[in-house]
């Protein structure tokens, strides 16, 4: 099992940098950073994280091929793997329907799109000039002018069909989910995809809603509001999988729609965080993390919130989970 930690880039970029140092001491191996319009740019606030890191591997969780056309993303990319010698990944998905919305941007199939993308970028990294005809993307002999090298492609998934494609096609699928029944329906799904293309290594990453804190309740009270969006976010079939009565999610899109995040707070029970995160004491994060291992997972992203304190769940993790 390896382990990586996710930034959001709604902190100062200076921050990103000091956490990523702090984790690529504590062992974690994936720094992975989001992309969103409304944040700081995800390649400015990787490329410093390169410049001032070692070994840790690093790229953006996840961009998406609607904002961004995949020659600037194939890029970019590279353009993180020089500067950090050779310690770029790639994590792309179909990107966050919310968010396209706000920007006039409509999410057309997704799965096609995103595969579309990869192809391009990967021909575009190979160096030489391309010529591509797919329904999104036309290509008419477009080149990188330098080397990219050798970097890892995986992919945002959580639809079955998204799921297969990423066991096709990637390297490695970030799975937006904590708890290993949700692995029990997913991995099957990725390795259909791997079969299907011949492949048998494959990075499992339980992309996590995750809080460390040697005082239980407190590291429970740091996730109830990321927990909160995540069940206000989920669809009836993943209720039906936990055993979550929908009347306390309604609670929780009442409060949300109204900016109440006092009540969201108090909606959010143990079943939804036993649910969506990974939360508590360091044993019971690790037992978490034994059950996910179990599953087949591979690797754990330490996402929002980390802890109620980032720089000390960093290194509680590094100490109580990582280098146990
Ligand atoms: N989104 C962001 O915008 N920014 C981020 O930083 C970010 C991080 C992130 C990290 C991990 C992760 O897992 C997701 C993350 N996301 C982020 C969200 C991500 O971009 C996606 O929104 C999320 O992963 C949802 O993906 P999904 O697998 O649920 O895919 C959706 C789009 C879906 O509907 N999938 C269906 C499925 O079954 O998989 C697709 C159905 C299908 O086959 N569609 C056909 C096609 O070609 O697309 C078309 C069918 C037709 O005829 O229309």
């Amino acid at each position: 099992m390896s382990f990586g930690i996710e930034f959001l880039p709604n902190m100062e970029v200076g921050k990103i940098v000091d956490y990523a140092c702090m984790a690529e001491e504590n062992g974690f191996e994936n720094v992975w950073v989001t992309d969103h319009y409304n944040n700081r740019n995800v390649y400015a606030t990787l490329a410093m994280t390169a410049s001032k890191t070692e070994k840790i591997k690093l790229g953006p969780g996840v961009t998406n091929p609607y904002q961004i056309h995949p020659a600037v993303t194939a890029s970019a990319v590279a353009t993180i793997n020089e500067i950090s010698n050779g310690r770029a990944t790639l994590g792309m998905g179909p990107g966050d329907k919310t968010t396209l919305k706000k920007l006039g941007l409509e999410m057309e199939k997704p799965v096609k799109r995103l595969k579309e993308s990869i192809e391009v970028i990967r021909s575009m990294w190979n160096g030489k000039p391309i010529k591509y005809d797919g329904d999104f993307f036309k290509i008419d002999g477009a080149k990188m002018d330098f080397k990219a090298g050798d970097i890892p492609v995986y992919i945002g998934a959580q639809g079955p069909v998204m799921l297969k494609t990423a066991g096709m096609i990637g390297d490695g699928a970030l799975i937006n989910a904590s708890n290993p029944k949700d692995f029990e329906f997913s991995i099957p799904k990725c390795k259909e995809g791997m079969k299907e293309a011949g492949k048998e290594k494959f990075d499992i990453v339980a992309y996590t809603c995750f809080s460390i804190d040697e005082d239980s309740e407190k590291a429970k009270n740091a996730a109830r509001i990321v927990v909160g969006f995540i069940a206000a976010g989920s669809p009836d079939l993943v209720f039906e999988r936990h055993g979550i009565d929908l009347e306390s999610v309604n609670k929780i899109r009442d409060a949300l729609g109204k900016f109440d995040f006092g009540t969201l707070k108090k909606a959010v029970n143990d079943d939804m965080l036993t649910a969506f995160s990974i939360c508590g004491s360091p044993d019971e994060c690790m037992d978490k993390i034994e059950a996910l291992y179990k599953t087949g997972v591979t690797q754990i992203v330490a996402g929002s919130p980390v802890g109620p304190k980032m720089a000390d769940s960093i290194k509680m993790i590094g100490e109580e989970i990582i280098g146990k």
